[in-house]
C-alpha cells in the first residue's frame, strides 16, 4: 500500500488502483522545496513499483494553492551559473520522471498554480483547474525565468505567443481564460473531485494501450511528422499484439464490457 510511506512534505494515498499525490506544506501554499522535490522522486518511485496502480492524480493540500512555485527562500540561497543550472537540472529531471509515468497523470488545480507549480501542473497529461484557480509563471518579477520546464512545456501546449505573452507580462490568468486558452481541460466547482471521475472514466480502459497513447504522444513532440507516424505505427504494432485488443474487441463484437487485464 502507498499510503504505508511517510512523507514530511507531501501525502500519498491509494484508493485501489488510484494514487492521489497531494503536496503539503500549506504554510509555505505548498511552494516546493529541495524536498519536496526529493520526495516527489521517491513516490514515483513507489508508484512504479506498485503494479495495482493504474492513474495518479497530482493536487494541493489546504484551501488555497495546489502549488505557489519554487520555494523562494531556497532560490534566494542559490547563487551563481553553476548552482542554478544545476537546480533547474535537478528539477526539471523530476518533472521528466512525472510526466514519463506510463499511467495517466491528472493535475487537480485547486488555487494558485504560479511558477514551478504551474510547471508541475503541465508535466501532467490532463488539468482541472478548480473555479477559483489562479495560474501563471511570474519568475519574471523575480529576474528568473521558468526553469522546470515551463518554457519549453507551455510553448508546447499552448502554443509560442500565448506562452510568451503570459511568460512575459507574469499575468495570471483564472480558471476559465486558462480552458480558452488549452491550458487546463477542465473547470470545476471541485477539481479533486471531477479529476477522480475522470480517473475513474480511464481506468476502464486497456492500461497497455494508455501508456502506448502517452508514449506515442510524448515521443512524437520530439521529432518530425514522419518520424512520428512511424513511432505510432510501431505501437500500434505492439498494441494488437496484446490480450487487451483480443478482449476489447471480442467483448465489443459480444456486446459486453471488456475486462482488460494489461497483458
Ligand atoms: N515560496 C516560499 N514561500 C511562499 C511561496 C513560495 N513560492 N509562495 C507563498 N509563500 C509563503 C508566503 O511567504 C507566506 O508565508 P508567511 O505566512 O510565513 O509570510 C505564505 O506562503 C502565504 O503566502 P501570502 O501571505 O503571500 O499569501 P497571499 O494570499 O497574500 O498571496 C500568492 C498568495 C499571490 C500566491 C503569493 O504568496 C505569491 O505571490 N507567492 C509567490 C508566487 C511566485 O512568485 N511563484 C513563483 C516562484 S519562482 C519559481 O517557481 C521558479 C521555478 C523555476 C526555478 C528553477 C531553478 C531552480
Amino acid at each position: 500500500q502507498l499510503d504505508e510511506h511517510e512523507f514530511n512534505t507531501l501525502q500519498l494515498d491509494q484508493h485501489g488502483p488510484l494514487a492521489v499525490l497531494t503536496l503539503n506544506r500549506p504554510r509555505a501554499l505548498n511552494a516546493l522545496s529541495a524536498e519536496t522535490f526529493g520526495e516527489i522522486a521517491e513516490a514515483i518511485d513507489l508508484i512504479m513499483d506498485n503494479a495495482e496502480i493504474g492513474a495518479l492524480i497530482v493536487t494541493g493540500g489546504g484551501e488555497k494553492a495546489f502549488v505557489a512555485g519554487a520555494d523562494i527562500s531556497e532560490l534566494a540561497a542559490l547563487d551563481g551559473v553553476y548552482a542554478g543550472r544545476e537546480a533547474s537540472l535537478a528539477g526539471q529531471d523530476v518533472m521528466h520522471q512525472l510526466s514519463s509515468l506510463p499511467i495517466p497523470v491528472i493535475a487537480a488545480i485547486n488555487g494558485y498554480a504560479l511558477g514551478g507549480g504551474l510547471e508541475l501542473a503541465l508535466a501532467c497529461d490532463v488539468r482541472v483547474a478548480a473555479t477559483n484557480a489562479r495560474l501563471g509563471l511570474p519568475e519574471v518579477t523575480l529576474g528568473l525565468l521558468p526553469g522546470y520546464g515551463g518554457t519549453q512545456r507551455l510553448s508546447r501546449l499552448i502554443g509560442v505567443g500565448r506562452a510568451l505573452d503570459l511568460m512575459l507580462t507574469a499575468r495570471q490568468v483564472t480558471a476559465e481564460e486558462a480552458l480558452r486558452m488549452g491550458l487546463v481541460n477542465y473547470v470545476a466547482d471541485d477539481a479533486l473531485s471531477r479529476a477522480r471521475e475522470l480517473a475513474e472514466s480511464m481506468l476502464r480502459h486497456g492500461p497497455i494501450a494508455l501508456s502506448l497513447v502517452k508514449e506515442a504522444v510524448r515521443r512524437g513532440m520530439d521529432t518530425t511528422l514522419e518520424g512520428g507516424l512511424e513511432i505510432e505505427a510501431d505501437l500500434f504494432g505492439m498494441a494488437m499484439s496484446t490480450q487487451d485488443f483480443k478482449e476489447g474487441t471480442a467483448a465489443f463484437l459480444a456486446k459486453r464490457r471488456p475486462e482488460f487485464k494489461g497483458e
